[in-house]
């Protein structure tokens, strides 16, 4: 057994996240003196978070404490242990078992799972029923397999394995999908439980390739280059980001991906927190279609596999254009080795199109400014989807967060002649399930301070009468979200409403507290009924707005192991005590979904769809907080006296 030796760990800042030698030394602590055996697999080794107080106590130089959470699954017995392992001391601090719950499924056990299903007799017997006598050919999904219990299944730690075929190696994978085909994969023995044939359905007879070989390419296009002869406006120190009047630290986990840490916002001499952390927590994309090959599509890509540690290396000029400054993620394998992800974070700037205007059409004195925004992003590859989450800040205190989906859509195959009740045909015997997407962001709000009130503001017509004679009148009533229960909240567009969050004993020049909105964009609700498995595991896509009481340990929309969890964790469990929310450190989680009705033009490979929300200042700042951008260097006449 290794002995390791207690060494003092080092770093500028208690929100970094773990650098490779951490993961490692982690891995080995916990090797040592836990006796994790050499088929454990190491699912997660992330930062473990120090308390906010630690956080918001730091002074640049301070004595760092580091500690690493460890999510360890012990394929042997099935179990899944939980390990805040001190990086600091050298030691496990906790160990806790976690009963009947399987982790996320992890990259290994993609290429595994893959290997064993191409190896299996039955699955062989339906290739060759379908003519695919080269099953190198073969691409094999692990998709989660959900909550449906089965017969001798019970405990065991599933995927639903789904096959496409290839004509060639360079071919789009997903061209050709094999219809009516489950394979149904212990992951923990790596082996073949049962192989489901629902029936030949003939493979598409396209080829669905989008190499510029294959789809051409256009000849009328010129350069655009975005030049900042001087550099970017930004300031990149570690984690921490300076941009404009914005500060902020950028994080990463396996779980999430890139994470938002205390963005704060300099306002006249002062640096007035805004959020204290925020992340995209889950999603789900429960697909429409009833038939045995599509019930059970409703990956939880954040929570079931870790989008963090799919994350792409972005390269300048494609993923992002311009001066870009990037970090890399760093993240753990199954064997608790750290693998690094070049570039997998994205900084720059954008121009974003005018920040405001007024021409004064009687003295000709005109003033324009251009908005510039700063864009932190990262990618990930999910299987056939991709996934951009993009965080925007504006120089007008806006932050937005724009997730973009690209990729190729899930599909499958239809008989020819078939039109096809749950979705639509996108090309000769391919067909595309009609679906959603539901992602939920945490924001953990910190409005000038953590004590915060929510208040849900609608507007409201005045009854006609008295006070009311022209039937004109129309103003605001904020509601209070006072707890738990009474914070879960649907849009409703129609009567303008948004989510304030405000802090009440910090009063603005004219008599408000200051807040910040919640601005919904583009939503939807779930089409799949309350008693549906993908509603009782993702109940938190029910509702567009939670509120609850900040609690560390309440951190993941969909609970912390939705991997074949049988439904009620997360949102729903966090606000079942009620707590009461006035006043106090509030954690804002909104739901948004894309309603994906799936059209030819998806394929082969689909344009970029966009959702997001927006968080703007409302009575946060005195005026206009753009005012002082200046005009653009060599363009006088942006500020002109005529
Ligand atoms: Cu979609």
């Amino acid at each position: 057994m290794a002995t390791v030796v207690a060494t003092s760990t080092s770093t500028a800042h208690p929100l970094d996240p773990l650098r490779a030698g951490e993961i490692t030394r982690a891995w080995e602590i916990l090797r040592a003196e836990r006796r994790v055996g050499p088929r454990a697999r190491a699912v997660s080794i992330a930062l473990h978070e120090p308390p906010k107080e630690v956080v918001l106590g730091h002074r640049t130089g301070d004595t760092v404490t580091r500690a690493a959470f460890v999510v360890v699954m012990d394929r042997e017995a099935g179990r899944t242990h939980e390990a805040v392992v001190s990086l600091s001391e050298g030691r496990v601090v906790s160990w806790e078992h976690v009963p009947g719950v399987q982790p996320a499924i992890i990259l290994d056990e993609f290429f595994e799972c893959e290997a064993a299903v191409r190896a299996d007799p039955r699955w062989q017997e339906a290739m060759r029923k379908r003519g695919v006598t080269d099953f190198s050919l073969a691409m094999v999904d692990s998709w989660s397999a959900g909550h449906f219990p089965h017969e001798g299944e019970e405990g065991r730690r599933l995927v639903r394995a789904l096959t496409w075929i290839r004509r060639n190696p360079r071919d789009n994978g997903y061209a050709r999908p094999v219809a009516n085909l489950i394979t149904v994969v212990d992951l923990n023995e790596m082996k073949v439980l049962r192989v489901e044939d629902h029936g030949v359905v003939p493979l598409p007879p396209e080829d669905a390739n989008y190499s510029p070989e294959v789809a051409g390419s256009r000849a009328d296009l010129r350069p655009i280059e975005i030049r900042q002869p001087q550099g970017p406006s930004f300031e990149v120190d570690g984690h921490e980001v300076r941009w404009q009047k914005w500060r902020m630290r950028i994080g990463f986990t396996p779980r999430e991906g890139l994470v938002l840490h205390t963005v704060t916002y300099q306002d006249q001499g002062r640096e007035r927190p805004i959020l204290y952390r925020a992340s995209v927590v889950d999603m789900v994309v429960p697909y429409g279609d009833p038939r045995p090959t599509y019930f059970h599509r409703n990956a939880f890509d954040v929570g079931e596999y870790g989008i963090g540690t799919l994350a792409n290396a972005l390269v300048n000029g494609c993923d992002c254009l311009g001066e870009i400054r990037y970090l890399d993620a760093v993240v753990n394998n199954g064997a608790g080795e750290a693998t690094t992800l070049p570039n997998a974070i994205c900084l720059h700037e954008e121009d974003a199109g005018i920040l405001w205007k007024h021409f004064d059409w009687r003295t000709g004195y005109s003033e324009v400014r251009r908005s510039r925004r700063l864009v932190a992003s990262f990618i990930a590859t999910v299987g056939n989807y991709e996934y951009g989450f993009y965080w925007n800040f504006y120089q007008d205190g806006t932050i937005q967060l724009e997730v973009k989906m690209t990729g190729v859509i899930s599909n499958g195959a239809v008989v020819p002649g078939e039109r096809p009740r749950w979705g639509a045909l996108v090309a000769p015997g391919v067909y595309g399930p009609i679906h959603q997407h539901f992602f939920n962001v945490r924001l953990d709000m910190m409005v000038d301070g953590s004590q915060n009130s929510v208040y849900e503001v609608d507007t409201v017509a005045d009854p006609p009468g008295p006070e009311n004679p022209h039937h004109n009148a129309f103003h605001t009533e904020a509601t209070l979200l006072g707890t738990e229960a009474r914070a879960q909240r649907l849009i409703d567009p129609l009567v303008g409403r948004f989510w304030k969050i405000v802090n009440p004993s910090r009063i603005n020049r004219v008599g408000e507290p200051v807040g910040y909105k919640l601005m919904p964009g583009e939503n939807v609700l779930p089409f799949a009924g309350p008693e549906a498995q993908v509603t009782r595991r993702a109940g938190f896509m029910t509702r567009h707005l939670w509120v609850t009481r900040y609690d560390p340990r309440e951190r993941y929309a969909a609970g912390d192991y939705p991997n074949q969890h049988p439904g009620g964790a997360g949102l729903p469990s966090y606000a079942k005590d009620d707590a009461p929310l006035e006043n106090t450190d509030v954690v804002v989680w909104y739901t948004f979904g894309a309603h994906h009705v799936v059209r030819p033009e998806d394929w082969p490979v689909m344009p970029v769809a966009g959702i997001g929300f927006m968080l703007k200042p409302v009575g946060f700042f005195d005026r206009n907080p753009g005012l002082d951008v200046p005009p653009p260097i060599g363009h006088h006449e942006c500020s002109h006296h005529q």
